[in-house]
């Protein structure tokens, strides 16, 4: 079995604190066949940087590039950020395009590709990570690999009508299309690139899930990525969780606790999440005093418009929240703008009777999953989720909201808030079932066991 060679923009630098599911899927994965992971080492120089600094560790070549300063703006801050993920979660009105940024991302792109290409053997296999990196593969080609090589998209991919948006969709189209197996988180995802290959590109579907494009063969396939529900559950029920819990208790007294945790990003939908617990106050007098909503979003992006937009409106919109019902002994919403480990995330999941995860469009949404892993089946809490997220496809034991129906969330919040146990059981317990099924480790597995047969002739 060859080496398997990794690329993601960032990487689980050695000796960091893994302490995200993902980071310690891709590193067991490496640590088991020996391989590569290549990525940004996070370090934006002034000058020209050329070559990669290499560490080596549990069994994996860490090897990191640096960006300069006007390829972080162009490349991270400009096409991904302003235009890549704008559009990927179907905003094509926030988008920026910018022909100079797009010429930067493929630079970037050229360079990694061919940074990478000469890390690799003959027998390796290649998966690389995203939206940052969708030209890498066909550098990595044309710089002359061609073994078998995959790509996950962590994001949504929308419908062909808002791709289009892209000035350069087709030339990512075919960019992508130079790996031999592409990944998607869902079905509807799956679906949307098809659609997109064969109505726009000409291409000829094969078999269940294959297409003929560009002279090449892609096979398409959503792999849901999951948790690890006992490491959350642990966390959960550890020191760290446990007083995390504590601390909150001790100032909310018994009320019910509703909880969202998030990025600060637009695609979360966390003001329509604000407004509706505040519609959810509007509506029920008798829950004032009586539930409180813990809502923890660390900024993210700072430099692009759209955050810092998004940080004023949520500051706005909770002062108003809670100047118009706080009492001397009540705070409806806790809004906290910083970041918690993991261990205490989990601890105040289970400590709550509600999980709120209401984003406008989301490629999963692993915090729906971990909320649902650190629950107990004596008492579990309820997940209110929208049926936008790609969590929503396999979590049918949620309730499902459109999160831009504010009534509509505000009514779920309340049935979450006085559910009986018997029904939060059942529901939890077909949660639980369904994360256990697909959980980070199923998901690592499917997609390499599908790269490592993907050359062998479509039946
Ligand atoms: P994100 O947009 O970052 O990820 P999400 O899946 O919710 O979204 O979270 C990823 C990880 O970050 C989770 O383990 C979560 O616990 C952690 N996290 C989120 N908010 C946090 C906070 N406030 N504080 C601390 N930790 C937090 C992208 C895609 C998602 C997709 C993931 C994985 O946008 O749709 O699920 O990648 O593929």
């Amino acid at each position: 079995m060859g080496r398997l060679i990794i690329a993601s923009n960032r990487t689980a630098t050695p000796g960091a604190d893994r302490a995200g599911g993902l980071a310690v899927a891709l590193s067991d994965a490496l640590a088991e066949r020996g391989g590569v992971w290549f990525g940004w080492s996070g370090d934006i120089l002034e000058r020209e940087t050329r070559g990669v600094r290499l560490f080596v560790e549990d069994n994996t070549d860490f090897a990191l590039a640096d960006l300069t300063t006007q390829e972080y703006e162009g490349y991270y801050l400009g096409f991904a950020n302003r235009a890549l993920w704008p559009v990927f979660h179907y905003r094509v009105d926030l988008a920026h395009f910018d022909e100079q940024d797009f010429a930067t991302y493929e630079d970037v792109n050229r360079r990694f590709g061919r940074l990478l290409a000469q890390l690799t053997r003959p027998d390796d296999i290649v998966w690389i990570h995203d939206y940052h990196f969708l030209l890498m593969g066909q550098e990595m080609r044309q710089s002359g690999w061609d073994g078998p090589m995959g790509f996950f998209l962590h994001i949504p991919f929308p419908p062909p009508e808002v791709f289009s948006a892209l000035p350069q969709h087709q030339r990512l189209a075919r960019g992508l299309c130079a790996h031999d197996l592409i990944g998607f988180q869902t079905a509807r995802d799956t679906a949307n690139f098809r659609r997109y290959l064969v109505d726009i590109c000409a291409g000829e579907p094969v078999g269940e899930d294959c297409v003929r494009v560009f002279d090449r063969m892609v096979r398409l396939r959503a792999f849901p990525i999951g948790t690890d529900p006992d490491d959350i559950a642990a966390l959960a029920a550890g020191t760290e969780g446990a007083q995390a819990a504590a601390r909150l208790e001790r100032v909310s007294a018994s009320r019910a606790l509703v909880i969202g945790v998030d990025r600060m990003d637009y695609s979360k939908g966390l003001p329509q999440r604000m407004a509706a617990f505040g519609r959810l106050l509007d509506d029920h007098a008798e829950l004032h005093g009586k539930v409180s909503f813990l809502q923890i979003a660390p900024p993210s992006r700072e430099a692009v418009d759209a955050y810092q937009a998004l940080r004023v409106e949520l500051d706005g919109l909770a002062g108003k929240i809670n100047g118009d019902y706080a009492d001397l002994d009540w705070v409806p919403i806790r809004y906290l703008a910083r970041n918690y480990p993991r261990g205490a995330l989990s601890g105040l999941y289970r400590l709550a009777q509600v999980g709120l995860v209401t984003p406008l469009h989301d490629g999963m949404n692993l915090v729906a999953k971990e909320f649902v892993a650190a629950q107990t089946l004596e008492d579990p809490g309820v997940l209110v989720l929208s049926e936008l997220a790609g969590a929503a496809e396999q979590m049918q034991g949620a309730i499902l909201v459109n999160p831009h129906d504010i009534a509509g969330t505000a009514d779920a919040i309340h049935r979450a808030l006085s559910m009986p146990v018997e029904e939060r059981r059942e529901r939890w317990a077909v949660l639980d079932a369904a994360i256990r099924a697909e959980d980070l480790s199923w998901w690592r597995l499917s997609f390499l066991k599908a790269l490592e047969t993907v050359r062998e002739p479509v039946a």
